[in-house]
């Protein structure tokens, strides 16, 4: 198990390595800017996204947990895409997925890969596993622990085939919400596509049947309900309703 994560890391980081060589040789090494530079309310990524991308190695872990530190972990934000006060196009196609358990899921990728296309969850099984015991933070200021599985971000991305000129890597959910992230958080060991929570398949409440676990960052990146993962090469602030005025580059 532990050889078999370590060949899909290492498989994973040499898909990326060409685009992180190019990331960080060419505007983020000698100036690592963060792609909201400019936007005078996002001002704090400047100082985050330097320290962090400049001082840190880009796939340090977070910490990890034991079964005995696991947390009651409230629901926040949106709980249920299928609710009509939720405004999106897809309360419709979110309640007849849950209505048969999420059978007919599929999750589709698209934009700067050689294979866009769609996983329904079994695909998705088959690319990979990862479990880890995480502790999340909101920015709320609330934080608990909570043991994941899932199917790693880079698997998902290596089996897709990222173009060279990709840098960043935008999740869309059912209700609306979307989050991008860079290409050294997509590529991070730890950043995966969760379908299970301590141990049952992720909880309604939690973004079944698929959400993202971003642990480098703060809660609000770990996008749930996910329903399309989008490659780019210009950075699109994909937080459109769901996460407005937070920064952007929100580094643990
Ligand atoms: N699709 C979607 N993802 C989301 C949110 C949301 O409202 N919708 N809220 C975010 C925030 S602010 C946090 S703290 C976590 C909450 O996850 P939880 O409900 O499992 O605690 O999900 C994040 N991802
Ligand atoms: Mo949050």
């Amino acid at each position: 198990m532990k050889e078999k994560r370590l060949i899909n890391r290492r498989k994973a980081i040499a898909a990326g390595l060409t685009t992180i060589g190019g990331l960080l040789l060419s505007s983020c090494y000698k100036k690592p800017l963060p792609p909201t530079y400019g936007n005078i309310l996002r001002m704090g990524d400047v100082f985050t996204y330097l320290a962090q991308r400049t001082l840190l190695p880009g796939q340090h872990p977070v910490r990890q947990y034991q079964q005995s530190d696991i947390t009651s972990f409230p629901a926040t934000g949106n709980t249920n895409p299928a609710d009509p006060a939720i405004k999106t196009s897809y309360n419709k196609d979110y309640a007849q997925l849950k209505s048969n358990d999420f059978k007919d899921w599929s999750l589709g990728i698209e934009g700067l890969v050689a294979k866009p296309g769609k996983y329904t969850m079994d695909d998705l099984k088959k690319l990979g596993e990862r479990t880890q015991i995480t502790r999340h933070q909101c920015e709320e200021g609330w934080s608990a622990i909570a043991q994941w599985t899932g199917v790693p971000l880079a698997a998902l991305l290596q089996n897709a085939g990222i173009l060279p000129n990709a840098r960043f890597v935008s999740i869309y959910g059912y209700d609306n919400y979307a989050e991008s992230i860079d290409l050294l958080d997509a590529l991070h060991p730890q950043t995966i596509l969760a379908h299970t929570m301590n141990g049952n398949s992720l909880p309604l409440q939690h973004g079944a049947p698929l959400r993202l676990r971003v642990e480098t960052q703060i809660g609000y990146k770990s996008v749930k309900y996910v329903q399309r993962i989008a490659v780019t090469d210009k950075f699109i602030d994909a937080a459109g309703d769901g996460a407005a005025g937070w920064s952007w580059y929100t580094g643990i």
